[in-house]
């Protein structure tokens, strides 16, 4: 399957989704960005999808915004307007993020590569991130005047904290993935003739597993830096009694119990 700049891949229930503009490291488009939600949101409708993977054709994960999108792209005309830049993230941005936080099935970033700007933010926006030895994670934002987006001032200081979320936004160094991961950035990193295999293999143990709970568990986490101790404890219990009434719970204990793989359905 293909969206011209987004290549689809179903591998039993896990739907692979790859940025596919190498030639400019799979730098977003309108267009591209677009079919990612379109794909994102064909992938969270498909009951039989049970995770998806999100890579990057050629060598690179994705280089951020295309700069030379007509939407974004800075006139060269003296006496022209200059283009809201809000309205991107607006219409484009914020609606993707929002789709991939929301996604009713785990989500896996391979990261193929350099990882720059909002190519970043979406990587981190995934649940698990797997990195090859040779990909990078460039806050590219503050080079050309602008601040992280597409989720990154809020994931940034949840993953690594506020110094080095700072050091990193401020700075638009590039972070190798072992440095990445060190940080608790990233899951994991692997040489780069594995990633992909590697965060196929993942992508389809997480399938295999309670879907349904692997999604409570993202928000319950989420959920849980919000709140206090106390709210928290409450709040697992009451998604807990929801779950303990679920098909998942009543087969993984049974199965457990009568020492056979379980089948897990709910998503
Ligand atoms: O409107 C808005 O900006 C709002 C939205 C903001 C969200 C953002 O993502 S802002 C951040 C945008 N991204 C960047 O600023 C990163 C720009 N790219 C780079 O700094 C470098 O390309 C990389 C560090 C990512 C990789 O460097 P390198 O040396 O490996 O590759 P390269 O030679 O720079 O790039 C290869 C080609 O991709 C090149 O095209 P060419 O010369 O072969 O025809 C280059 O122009 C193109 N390319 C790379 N990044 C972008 C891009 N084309 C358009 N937009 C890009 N972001």
């Amino acid at each position: 399957m293909s969206e011209h700049e987004i290549q689809i891949e179903q591998h039993g229930a896990v739907r692979l989704l790859r940025l596919n503009r190498p030639e400019a490291l799979n730098a977003f488009t309108t267009g591209l960005l677009g079919q990612l939600r379109q794909a994102l949101e064909a992938a969270a409708e498909d009951g039989a999808t049970r995770c998806v993977l999100i890579t990057g054709a050629g060598r690179a994960f994705s280089a951020g915004q295309d700069l030379s999108d007509p939407h974004v792209a800075p006139s060269r005309d003296p006496g022209a307007a200059p283009k809201d830049i809000g309205h991107l993230l607006e219409h484009f941005y914020i609606p993707l993020a929002l789709r991939l936080r929301s996604m009713p099935v785990p989500v896996v970033a391979a990261v193929n590569g350099v990882a720059a700007g909002a190519g970043a933010s979406l990587a981190l926006g995934c649940d698990l991130v797997l990195a090859g030895e040779s990909a990078s994670f460039i806050q590219a934002f503050s080079k050309i005047g602008l601040i992280p987006d597409c989720g990154g001032t809020w994931l940034l200081p949840r993953l690594v904290g506020r110094a080095k979320a700072l050091e990193m936004a401020l700075l638009g160094d590039k972070l190798k993935a072992a440095e990445a991961a060190a940080l608790g950035l990233i899951s994991r990193v692997l040489p780069d003739a594995e990633l992909q295999d590697a965060a196929l293999a993942l992508a389809q143990k997480l399938a295999g597993m309670p879907t349904r709970a692997l999604v409570q568990t993202r928000i319950a986490i989420d959920e849980a830096m919000k709140l206090d101790f106390e709210p928290a404890l409450k709040r697992e219990a009451a998604v807990q009694s929801q779950l303990g009434f679920a098909h998942d719970y009543l087969e993984g204990a049974a199965a457990f119990l009568d020492k056979r793989k379980p089948e897990f359905k709910d998503r």
